[in-house]
Order: C-alpha cells, then structure tokens, then sequence
C-alpha cells in the first residue's frame, strides 16, 4: 500500500484498485474510462450473482460498479467516486475549477447518467438481435454461479431485463419511437459539437465526457444496432468514444476551460432544457405526492414512468448547485437554457437533501466497514494500466 498521506484527507491510496462490474456494464464502463483516463491501475472484477450481493452488502447498494479501495472502505456510484477521485490525484483533474463550467459539466453528467439510461436499455432489450447476444453474455457471465441450465438462465435473464426495463419504464409500441429519439436527438446534438472541437465542453476532456461515455461506449458503441446507427449517422461520435478509451488525461492538464460555451453546443442544451429538467422536475414531484408511478409527456408522447428517489436526489442537488452561483452566470445559464428550465432550477430545495429524506439512498463517497474475503469466487477479467 502506498501509505504517503494526502494532506487533505489524509487518506492512503491503494496501489490498485479493485473494480467489481461487468465489461458490458453501462456505469462500469463510465468509471473504466476515467480510470483509464487518470492512469489509475485497477483490476475488473467479473461480478456474478453473489459477488453482486456480497458487494451490495458491502456499500448498502446493490448496484455496480463497486469499488474496493483500502483498508476495507468501499467507493460506490460513479457520480461520488469522480469527485472523490479527482481530489485525490488532482493532476487529472476532470471537474473544472471555474464555477460555472463546473455546473454544465455537472448538468450535462447527470443529463448522461440519467436520461439515455432508458435508451440505452430499450436498445438492448427491445431489438432481438441485441437482446439475443446480451443475454446470452449475461447466461455467461453474471449468472454463471446460478445452478441452472445455460437455457434457462438466459431465459431468466431476458425476462427480467424486459420487465425492468422496458414494461416498467415507460415501454410500449406507442412510446417506442419517441424511445429511439432520445437517442437519436442527442446522437445529432453530439454529432454536431464532435464535427466542431474535440470534446463536450471544447479542446479539454471534462466530467461531461465521461457523463456521456457510459451510454455511448457500453450500450450504443456496442450494442449491434445503436452502434450500426452510431457509424452511419454520428461518425464523429464514434470516433470521441474510441479516443476517450485511449485518452490520458495528464497530456491535457496544462489546457484551461476557457468559460466559453460554444455555439455547437445550443442543441445539446434544448434537449436539456426541453425534456431532462421536465422529466427530473416530473419525478420529484410524484415523490412528493408519494406516487410511483407518473406521466411524463415527450413531445406529446405519454409515457407511464416509475418514480426514483435517486433522481430526486440528483435533481435537488442540481438546484442547490444552481442556486450557489453568482448572478451573472446564472444569467448566461439562462441564455442557453430558457426562462422556463430556469425557474425550474430557481426552486425550493426541501430541508435536507433527498438522500436524508429517503433513507434508502445510502451512497456514499466512501465507507468504512470491515475486511471481509469478497473474492473467493470471482475472476479477474482484465489487468489494465502496468
Ligand atoms: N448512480 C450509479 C448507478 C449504477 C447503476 O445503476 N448500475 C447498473 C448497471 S450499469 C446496475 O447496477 N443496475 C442494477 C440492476 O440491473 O439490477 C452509478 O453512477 O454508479
């Protein structure tokens, strides 16, 4: 262990790390990347069912990735790990400095996170082609410690993916189209800033490029039929995927943001403005009136959505964030997101943040628990970086 203290924190950093997820996760792809990014070495854990469970008994979510970091403590959810990363190696910084950068690029990793999550998943599960190849990797791979036949746990898998995360998310023939659109706008609204600079917030990688990596890479890079539109449609965007994949961070530190956003932006910010704000805005609502589920309009196509206490979270942090900026640049966020998005944005932050009001999110940036032998029936897939 490398026991040289960050004056900081005072927190001793492990020589690697050890990354537990699956090389076709969604988030696990976001955080690979920006490991790969920071040179951070770290080992990926294929996770099976029970190292799942183990890790989510671990960190109190069961979700992936998870991270071991030193000494017992657990890193998990990529939007706390970043941050906490980046203060410990901050040659690599990825947050911008500057106040107002930071928020877009905040605005726009919680756009990426939380909004093409449903494309992203309507892709690989409502296309048969796609839905055939991910469930046979998954029969393979997660599952392979369930004491079923491959058939059947391929079955298993196909059937609670579709319940997930097309029944219950807002999936129907009706909806399908505009499902396939919120790809397809934010494949333009990309394509257009990707033919212009090289990444989202210009001739520097930000935390807005690894907002936007977890889907583009793992799900519509990948997956065969959001990639095929992918290289015939946003060629620039595939290239920026397979540049973020290769990129090292540290030959972009001597760059600054130069607190400009670019015109090719504007696209980027109607989506937004028009559809994410509304749909966060929706959710919290719902969860304060103790629904869980509610309609969500999309361009006049209603959608049935269940209600996330996390998203309320995310939105409500966005508005404390928001709401801590000076005047001036919460002027030019009005310029390039409407009066509307705006007043949105302008609301009430409840005492407390969602994670104190909803107990269950129980995230956070790293927990002190004790050693316990998590890797007895896991594999290591992959070694990267030394
Ligand atoms: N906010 C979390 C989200 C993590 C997440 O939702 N991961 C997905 C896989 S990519 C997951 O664990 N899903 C659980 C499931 O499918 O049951 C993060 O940024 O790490």
């Amino acid at each position: 262990m490398d026991t040289k203290l960050n004056t900081k924190l005072a927190i001793s950093k492990p020589e690697r790390l050890l990354v537990h997820g699956l090389d076709l996760s969604y988030f696990t792809g976001k955080l690979e990347g920006y490991l790969r990014g920071k040179q951070i070495p770290y080992d990926l854990i294929e996770m099976d069912t029970a190292d799942f469970k183990r890790c989510g008994k671990a960190t109190g979510v069961a979700q992936m990735p998870q991270v071991e970091w030193t000494n017992g403590q657990w890193l998990t959810d990529t939007t706390l790990i970043i941050p906490f990363l980046d203060e410990q190696y901050p040659d690599t910084c990825v947050l911008p400095s500057q106040p107002l950068m930071r928020f877009i690029a905040q605005l726009l990793e919680d756009f990426g996170d939380e909004w093409l999550w449903r494309p992203a998943l309507y892709y690989r599960w409502a296309k048969a082609k796609d839905a055939r190849l991910m469930s046979h990797r998954l029969a393979e791979g997660m599952m392979r410690d369930v004491p079923l036949p491959f058939f059947m746990r391929r079955w298993a898998i196909l059937n609670r993916q579709r319940l997930h995360f097309l029944l219950m998310d807002g999936y129907s023939v009706n909806t399908a189209p505009r499902i396939e659109a919120h790809y397809l706008e934010t494949l333009d609204a990309l394509e257009a800033i990707f033919q212009q600079q090289s990444f989202v917030l210009g001739n520097k990688p930000s935390l807005a490029d690894y907002g936007f990596f977890g889907s583009m890479f793992r799900h519509f890079f990948c997956d065969p039929t959001p990639a095929g539109i992918m290289r015939s449609r946003a060629p620039a965007v595939h290239e920026w995927v397979a540049r973020m994949w290769n990129l090292k961070l540290i030959d972009y530190a001597q760059l600054q943001f130069n607190g400009e956003v670019s015109d090719c932006t504007q696209g980027l910010f109607e989506l937004v403005a028009s559809e994410f704000i509304p749909y966060m805005q929706a959710n919290e609502a719902a969860l304060g009136d103790k629904k869980r589920n509610f309609i969500f309009s999309s361009k006049g196509v209603d959608m049935r959505l269940p209600v996330h206490n996390y998203r309320a979270w995310r939105f409500q942090r966005m508005r404390q964030r928001f709401q801590a900026l000076d005047g001036s640049s919460q002027e030019k966020l009005q310029s390039l997101l409407g009066v509307k998005a705006i007043e949105s944005l302008k609301q009430n932050v409840p005492v407390g943040t969602a994670r104190e009001i909803h107990p269950p999110i129980k995230q956070l940036p790293i927990q002190q628990l004790p050693k316990k032998a998590l890797l007895s029936k896991t594999k290591i897939l992959s070694h990267q970086w030394k």
